[in-house]
């Protein structure tokens, strides 16, 4: 005999679905990151690195990077049977950056990947979610090779609020990344009850 769902003792939950960005500068490991961790085959929009970009995609430090995302990654990870993100993956360079509006798009919040031989990199990502006010995490991507810094160096660098979460994370490694989003996910939760908060009050 088949069972439905409900038959099976619990009722069937319908989960919250939230909306992640993942952002940051080129060949930091953004469609690493969402194809570890999704649940169903990644989409990407993978384009070849061309001779012709040598100049302007910089390459130093990924150079085993042959593709670049040129519209988005897409990927879902159920964190509980009641909660279920959804992942946008950015491009990374920065003639693809005019999708960056519509992604973010109803966007819950953002990780910002960021790789300590190039912090510079991120500067553009941090700064535009600061100015729309979506909460965001940093995710250091610890490369092998790279050097570790203090948090604090780290923070002070990328001229960080003391507010925003500062984490580590492998963006290979499915836990180490489901921990960053879980960060993100609280993190923007606990923004958005101070924020309720503060009308309120
Ligand atoms: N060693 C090491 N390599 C990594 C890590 N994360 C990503 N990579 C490698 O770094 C390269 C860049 O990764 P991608 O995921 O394509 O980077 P991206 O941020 O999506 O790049 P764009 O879309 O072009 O901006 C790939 O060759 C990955 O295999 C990491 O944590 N450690
Ligand atoms: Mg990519």
């Amino acid at each position: 005999m088949i069972f439905g769902r409900s038959e099976r003792g619990k009722p069937p939950v319908e989960p919250v679905t939230l909306k992640i960005l993942v952002a940051g500068g080129f060949g930091v490991g953004k469609t690493t990151l969402v194809g570890a961790v999704s649940e169903i085959r990644p989409l990407r929009t993978e384009e070849l690195l061309t001779e012709a970009g040598r100049p302007v995609d910089d390459v130093s430090g990924v150079e085993g990077k042959h593709t670049t995302t040129v519209a988005m990654d897409f990927g879902r990870i159920t964190l509980r049977e009641d909660l279920v993100l959804y992942l946008f993956g950015t491009p990374g360079q920065e003639r693809f950056w005019f999708m960056w509006d519509e992604l973010s798009e109803g966007a819950l919040g953002a990780v910002v990947l960021a790789d300590t031989r190039r912090l510079e990199d991120c500067f553009a990502a941090v700064d535009y979610f600061e100015r729309r006010s979506i909460p965001f995490v940093v995710g250091v991507n610890c490369f092998e090779g790279a050097a570790r810094y203090p948090e604090q160096d780290v923070r002070q660098a990328l001229d960080l609020d003391d507010g925003v979460p500062l984490l580590l994370c492998d963006a290979r490694d499915r836990e180490s990344v489901k921990e960053t989003l879980i960060g993100v996910v609280q993190h923007a939760m606990a923004r958005a009850a101070e924020r309720r908060q503060a009308v309120t009050t």
